[in-house]
């Protein structure tokens, strides 16, 4: 699968074979390629022409640096990974950002509708879903509310044994009906996930429209997701776009994209719509269902698991130079509200808090309450976007009527400022005690036992699902052994990957 559009990255990264940098020469003619397969791969033609300007916009400004060593680091990078590792990450940022959450009702049952048009496979994963949720002590209840396809309730009901999930149908109701009823029913029978596999049709048409538009506003769905088969390309993106605008989807689950998907949708899909990229399906079987991460598809996309692999280890090593020079000074007590907005616009990056804080153990202890809201994250943004530069480096400026200018500039209150204030101080203090008892080391290695932090050495699961390298504060630098072991790991990653599309 994807091979149209690997093969059009592979071919753009040969042309800077034998070069020392990036010229616009060789970036142009790199970029030929890349949007010859993109438009074969049936990508939308303005997201086409967009992700074209963006890439050629950030390799022209890279220096490549192709050497750099650090300690007992030492790493070598060609113009040629330098420039796919920049595709990546805008292939990152057009299917980005990673947003799979399930909305939960606060009083279940929570319901999740599918969509789409016959055939995309509604049914099918309607059954993953179900088996997903279950994993995660949901109790789901399957709804069959597709009663015009002959045979359609047999097919979720064997599904639903399959999976020992129980399904509802009623014979002579309509669907709307059915839903209702079935909901009703979750709600006397303790089932926290109502799934609706509701009808398709061959082209979206007005009765079907109807139809859903019905069911949505007799169960106001907590979610509704447009199935769509990444097999149609563009075509499943136009839909996508009437199916958005009739029903307002919250996001959508590509299916097939281990058959020959060329991508199209996939990368389309989110910018052309706004709408998340939720789940991927790989096949017909339960199990071939994975949260989608944009990091992980933009991988297989490329090819190139370990030239981004090595790209990252190589930013790392620089990015260290970078760290150990900012831990020594905020360890000193030289911590700036620009520090802060850094390490939480790194933690912002890093997915759901609540994973992280718990992945941390003293973390919550060192930022006291600040972090485990994400509310409160956006906020303290919001205030420190609000300051001057020269408040944001030293914040003892900040008197009453400077807070008050910055309470009304980032529309909180006063108050609000103080207290964020507050918790700066307390963190600026734990800092400085910090690095008076030497506990510097203790950190790193606390830090670089979480993947995608310091060590970086998580090879991902089939879709690379690696924590962005994204808090790069403290980390530690990797023995050549440590090295060894991850370059390893990756092989091993890639093989299982290699394997698993050949099935
Ligand atoms: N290869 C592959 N086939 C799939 C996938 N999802 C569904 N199918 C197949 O697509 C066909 C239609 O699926 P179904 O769930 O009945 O679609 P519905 O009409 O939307 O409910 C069935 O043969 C499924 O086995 C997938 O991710 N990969
Ligand atoms: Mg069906």
């Amino acid at each position: 699968m994807l091979e149209v559009l690997s093969n059009g990255f592979n071919k753009a990264k040969d042309r800077f074979a034998g070069r020392v940098e990036l010229t616009e020469a060789n970036i142009d003619d790199a970029l030929k390629d890349i949007r010859l397969s993109l438009l074969e791969a049936d990508v939308n033609f303005s997201v086409v022409k967009d992700f074209i300007h963006d890439v050629k916009e950030k390799a022209l400004g890279v220096i490549v640096d192709t050497r750099v060593s650090h300690k007992s680091q030492k790493l070598k990078t060609t113009p040629g990974e330098h420039f796919i590792n920049i595709c990546h990450q805008e292939l990152v940022t057009l299917m980005g950002p990673v947003d799979v959450d399930i909305s939960f009702a606060s009083k279940p049952p929570s319901t999740i509708m599918l969509i789409g048009l016959q055939g995309c496979g509604k049914t099918t994963t309607a059954g993953k879903i179900a088996g997903f949720l279950s994993k995660k002590n949901k109790t789901p209840l399957l709804v069959a509310a597709d009663t015009y396809r002959p045979a359609a309730v047999e097919q979720l009901q064997v599904i639903g044994n399959s999976l020992s999930i129980p399904v509802f149908s009623e014979k002579e109701m309509s669907p709307p009906a059915i839903c209702s009823k079935a909901i009703e029913h979750a709600r006397s029978t303790g089932h926290d996930v109502v799934i609706l596999d509701t009808a398709g049709r061959l082209a979206i048409d007005d009765s079907l429209m109807n139809e859903l538009e019905t069911i949505a506003a007799n169960t106001r769905p907590d979610n509704i997701f447009l199935v769509c088969d990444a097999m149609i390309g563009q075509d499943a993106v136009k839909t996508a776009v009437e199916f958005d605008r009739r029903l307002d989807l919250s996001g959508f689950i590509l299916t097939k994209l281990d058959g020959d998907a060329r991508g199209g949708a996939a990368l389309s899909i989110k910018k052309i719509t706004g709408k998340p990229i939720k789940f991927l399906c790989t096949g017909e079987s339960f199990d071939r269902i994975e949260e989608f991460r944009p990091d992980g598809l933009a991988s297989r996309i490329l090819g190139f698991g370990d030239v981004v692999g090595l790209m990252q280890d190589f930013e790392q090593v620089i990015d260290e130079k970078k760290a150990e020079k900012d831990a020594a000074r905020m360890l000193k007590g030289q911590f700036t509200l620009l520090d802060f907005l850094e390490q939480i616009q790194s933690i912002k990056k890093m997915g759901p808090l609540q994973d992280i804080v718990e992945k941390i153990p003293f973390f919550s202890q060192m930022a006291g309450n600040v972090a485990v809201d994400e509310r409160e994250l956006v906020k303290i943004e919001s205030l420190i976007n609000s300051m001057t530069h020269k408040e944001r480096v030293n914040p003892d400026v900040i008197k009453e009527s400077r807070k008050k200018r910055i309470a009304s500039g980032s529309g909180r209150t006063p108050r609000e400022v103080s207290e964020v204030l507050k918790k700066f101080n307390t963190m600026r203090k734990m800092m400085k005690n910090m690095g008076k008892s030497g506990l510097l080391s203790k950190i790193s290695g606390g830090l670089s036992n979480i993947p995608g932090l310091g060590g970086g050495a998580d090879p991902g699961d089939i879709m690379g699902n690696n924590l962005p390298a994204a808090s790069r504060k403290f980390p530690k630098p990797l023995s050549t052994s440590e090295k060894r072991k991850i370059k390893s790991k990756r092989k091993k990653a890639k093989k299982a990957r290699k394997n698993s599309r050949k099935k």
